[in-house]
């Protein structure tokens, strides 16, 4: 197991290199180029610079999240191949520095959704929740709850350009239904699955965030079912998932530890994001510190589980609250995540060595 901690890089990310460098246990920062507008082929020169970067502060890159998929592809317009070269020639880019595995999603018009971003929890922190009747209301009522709440940060996946005209873009989905978006998408792997064997670089997918369909739009990244369906687009290591424990989570008939013995156990999870999260009825949850007592998920279950499959992949600590008077990033703040890391190293440490002992 790897642990990585997501950055966004110097310009638009609170936390430093340095201090990434010094939780203990973290090794890997999974990054990405956040000012290449979705579909443009990122520059080589930028590629490097980000390495040199994250490099120079004695860490790795070797996990992209996310090389995003342009709509085009998604909903199966004409322009799809032009922006699928656009893909290869990131994965081409992206090989030359090592990357080993993108991250990315399948998720039409929104990237992932919570109704509170600042949601207090009993202890005074303040985490990321969805409240479910919330998001039965319009899709440009959500939009805007969340783009009231970022603290100025940009939100990945939520490009303001890219929203402007959320109407628009809700109605270009109009005709796209599960089964189109399923086609579009096997259309998108079986184009760029050469490249990735060649260049050897792991596509991983991450399911939908929450996993289920919302205001009328597919959503076909969202259980075991559907990951097998992607997985059959293409039977290859090149093909997989990160394993979002959260995301996946958020369906309490989603069996996660199964989940993972079966997909990280075929060798289809190059990349894995921990995290807890709590229900609390009706649909509701909020997300949680990263320890098993704090959540709905068993954290020790799902690292035993990864240990017991062998996994060898990369691992990141995910969203974590917004403790000890910090106003990070969303999700993205410094204390809590640090905490998910050595938290979940402990946990890795303990199986590891009981393992060796049995
Ligand atoms: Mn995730």
């Amino acid at each position: 197991m790897k642990m990585g901690f997501r950055w966004y890089g110097s310009a638009d990310d609170s936390i430093p290199l340095q201090y990434i460098r010094q939780i203990p246990g973290v090794s890997h920062v999974v990054g990405a180029l956040f000012d290449v507008p979705v579909g443009e082929v990122w520059p080589i020169e930028k590629i490097g610079a980000l390495q040199a970067e994250i490099e120079a502060a004695g860490l790795r890159f070797e996990v992209v999240e996310s090389v995003n998929v342009h709509d085009d592809i998604k909903i199966g317009r004409p322009e799809r191949d032009r922006w699928i070269e656009n893909y290869c020639q990131t994965i081409r880019h992206l090989s030359r520095f090592g990357i080993q595995v993108i991250c990315y999603n399948f998720m039409p018009v929104f990237d992932w959704i919570r109704t509170d971003m600042r949601h207090e929890l009993a202890d005074g922190s303040f985490a990321l929740a969805l409240e479910a009747a919330v998001v039965e209301g319009s899709a440009e009522d959500v939009l805007r709850r969340v783009q009231d709440s970022t603290n100025g940060y940009l939100l990945p996946g939520w490009e303001p350009e890219r929203l402007a005209d959320i109407r628009a873009l809700l109605e270009a989905y109009q005709d796209v239904d599960n089964a189109r978006l399923t086609d579009n998408f096997r259309y998108f792997i079986q184009a760029i699955m050469p490249t990735c064997e060649k260049y050897n670089v792991r596509m991983a997918v991450h399911p939908d965030d929450p996993p289920r369909a919302l205001f009328g739009l597919p959503r076909i990244v969202k259980n075991a079912a559907d990951l097998r369906v992607i997985e059959g687009f293409h039977d290859s290591p090149y093909n997989g998932f990160t394993l979002c424990t959260g995301s996946l989570g958020e369906n309490p008939e989603n069996d996660v530890p199964a989940i993972l013995r079966e997909f990280a156990g075929r060798g289809k999870a190059p990349f894995v994001h921990a995290r807890n999260i709590r229900h609390t009825g009706n649909g509701n949850f909020h997300e949680s510190a990263h320890l098993s007592e704090c959540g709905s998920l068993d954290m020790w279950e799902i690292l035993r589980t990864l240990h017991d499959v062998g996994f060898d992949g990369y691992v990141r600590p995910d969203h974590g609250r917004d403790i000890w008077g910090e106003r990070g990033r969303p999700g993205y703040g410094l204390y809590d995540r640090a905490l998910g890391a050595t938290y979940l190293n402990g946990l890795w440490e303990a199986i590891r060595k009981d393992a060796a002992h049995a």
